[in-house]
């Protein structure tokens, strides 16, 4: 039986420990809202002002690369425009990064940076980016206690002053790949007599590459130059991009990536050719130190995803205000309405996940965390990152599409929003790795993750038990989380579903429940409207536990596991060229005749021998 497998045994009726009472939170949650809330309102006239166009600019000026100077010497210069560099100025003011260090607000103080990172976030022209990693940066260094050699880096990475102010790069993937760290990595660390080391590798992505420094994995080459390959040969380091004389600091800059979009953002490929770095972690001990980086920066893929559904949605609707078509207001149209309102039952669920999430970090980085919100907090970050990815993309391309035409328009900017949105499902993990690294948490707490999201959806549930017009989406919640338990126990016990093909199905149904159970909570709560309640059922409508209908396909038997394969290459062991190719290859292959009926493959097969193929 696999650890997941074992993990999923565990018992997930255990008792959650006593709540801690958090009534004096809860009421210092108030002030904290009301003092939060006239300075976003001063941000967001910063916002529409100032910082938007600045955004803009960044989006018609992306940097380029100067690698010579007219002297024939070699610079490696990556040049920003202006409005780059006042972003970060103004990240700084903001204190978007130090609100966070700062804890003014205690553990509300992670809530508050969520907010204006998410009404910062599609104004940024990309800048969204360079902060997250220098978030990421902070946590790591203040998880290791900020130790006396990195106190002057956390200092710059939280500064409100923008003239200290740093950005922080993570430099994780290589040639050989990003997803699989472990072993794509192949950049080697030499000890020098200093103590420091030199790194000595190619950097294949490298976002924002003008930070000032960066966080990053090698290999410590022992005496006789021998590494320890796999995930546990792996170091974390800390490198400044440059030295004091403004020099690289044994960097060369390949090249800057050509890239679908955030090309507001310079992406570049570095070649470390000695690059002076300061080990940080305990040796062998890499990706579990920069895994807190990946948990904040996956956070902030998070809020990107929410605030770009939110932005396309605002366009949208405002649209729908102003354009007339067949005789009548686009607003008057029920099925655009339809649309728009869909997308905003998804947009509402998304944004609760976020909220949650910073609540949760904001109680941890506090010690007020109790055992199972951090749980919690872990196994939503995966779930959240990868959910929000997807939904985000979605949303991006269907309400270009409430556009027309329009909508492809460069100049209206809606291609630029659809650009950056669709890299959120790929940064800081893709959906599939992002659903490993769910069954990951799994297996780690041994199980009692799932036993912590099962007893914290009940909880939310019983807010609403007084409504009545909430009963049926709480129902529907409570059946999925049913259903969802039973496949838990299913699989665990007869070790029948290989969890890694049930992953995603598994992750999405926890995405879609909890974001239930945190609708129906907020429409429950006094003071929510009807709206808040017809966005909680809507919600609840859709399939809430995908892997336990899946299951019930028997998606993910043996048989349509190796039918996936059939499918995919369909008979021909290289491939197929073209789709006509493929559907004659489908002719050939029982399997797929047994999945796709021969009267629906018909319109295609008798295509003329002219039709494209
Ligand atoms: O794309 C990149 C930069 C883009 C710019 C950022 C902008 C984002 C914000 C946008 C704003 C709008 S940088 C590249 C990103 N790359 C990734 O995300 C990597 C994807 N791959 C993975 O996540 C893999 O699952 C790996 C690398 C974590 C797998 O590594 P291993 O070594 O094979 O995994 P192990 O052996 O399972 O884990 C090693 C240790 C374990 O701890 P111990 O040893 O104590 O058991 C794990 O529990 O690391 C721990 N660990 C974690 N702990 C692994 N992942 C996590 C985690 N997420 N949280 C806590």
């Amino acid at each position: 039986m696999s650890k997941v497998h074992q993990a999923l045994t565990a018992d997930s009726k255990e008792e959650q420990a006593p709540a801690e009472d958090n009534s004096i939170t809860l009421t210092r949650g108030a002030e904290v809202l009301e003092e939060v809330n006239q300075e976003l309102e001063g941000f967001g006239n910063r916002l529409l002002t100032k910082i938007r166009p600045l955004g803009w600019e960044c989006e018609l000026n992306p940097p380029v690369f100067r690698q010579y100077d007219a002297w024939g010497q070699r610079v490696d210069h990556i040049v920003t425009c202006s409005a780059w560099k006042r972003m970060k100025e103004i990240a700084a003011e903001e204190g978007l990064i130090a609100e966070a260090y700062e804890r003014r607000y205690s553990n509300w103080s992670r809530v508050h940076q969520a907010v204006k990172l998410y009404l910062f976030s599609t104004a940024s022209g990309g800048f969204n980016c360079p902060l997250a990693m220098t978030d990421g940066a902070a946590k790591v260094i203040e998880s290791l206690g900020v130790p006396a050699s990195l106190k002057n880096a956390f200092d710059h990475l939280t500064s409100r002053d923008p003239r200290k102010f740093w950005t922080s790069g993570q430099w994780m993937t290589e040639r050989r790949g990003g997803s699989d760290v472990a072993n794509g990595t192949e950049t080697v660390a030499r000890k020098q007599p200093d103590g420091t080391y030199h790194l000595h590798g190619f950097k294949w992505f490298t976002s924002a590459a003008d930070s000032d420094m960066a966080l990053t994995l090698a290999r410590i080459e022992d005496a006789e130059g021998h590494v320890k390959q796999g995930s546990g040969g792996l170091s974390l380091f800390f490198l400044r991009v440059q030295d004091e004389e403004e020099k690289l600091n044994g960097i060369q800059v390949q090249r800057l990536k050509d890239k679908l979009g955030t090309r507001q953002m310079a992406t570049a490929e570095l070649w470390l050719n000695g690059a002076k770095a300061e080990l940080i972690s305990a040796e062998g001990r890499g990706v579990a130190s920069i895994s807190n980086m990946l948990n904040i920066t996956r956070i902030h893929n998070v809020i990107g995803a929410v605030a770009s559904m939110r932005r396309m949605i605002s366009l949208s609707r405002q649209y729908a205000l102003k354009r007339v078509v067949f005789g009548k207001l686009l607003k008057d149209h029920p099925l655009h309405m339809q649309t728009i309102a869909r997308m905003e039952v998804q947009t509402r669920g998304a944004f609760l996940l976020l909220m949650e999430m910073a609540r949760l970090l904001g109680l941890a980085e506090t010690n007020m965390a109790s055992e199972q919100d951090q749980l919690l907090l872990r196994l939503l970050v995966p779930v959240a990152k990868l959910y929000t990815g997807k939904q985000a993309s979605a949303i991006a391309i269907e309400a270009m599409e409430s556009f027309g035409g329009q909508g492809y328009m460069e100049d209206t900017g809606l291609p630029v929003i659809v650009r950056d949105t669709l890299v959120l499902s790929i940064w800081e993990g893709t959906t599939n790795v992002l659903s490993l690294d769910v069954l990951r948490s799994l297996t780690k707490s041994q199980g009692q993750v799932m036993a912590v999201f099962f007893s914290t959806v009940q909880n939310k549930l019983e807010l609403a038990s007084s409504s009545a017009e909430l009963q049926p989406a709480v129902q529907w919640v409570q059946d999925a989380a049913g259903r969802l338990a039973r496949f838990c126990q299913g699989a665990a016990s007869e070790g029948a579903v290989p969890m890694e093909l049930a992953a995603r199905d598994f992750s999405y149904s926890l995405a879609r429940i909890y974001a239930g159970a945190l609708l129906i909570e907020h429409a429950a709560r006094p003071g929510s409207s009807c709206v808040d309640v017809c966005a909680a059922q809507r919600w609840c409508r859709q399939e809430l536990c995908p892997v336990a209908a899946e299951l019930g396909n028997g998606s993910y038997s043996a048989e349509e596991s190796s039918l996936d394969s059939a499918l995919v290459y369909a008979g021909s062991p290289a491939g197929c060229d073209s789709d006509r190719a493929a559907l004659q290859c489908c002719l050939c292959s029982d399997g797929v005749f047994l999945v796709v009926p021969p009267q629906e493959l018909q319109p295609w097969l008798t295509l003329p021998n002219s039709a494209p193929g």
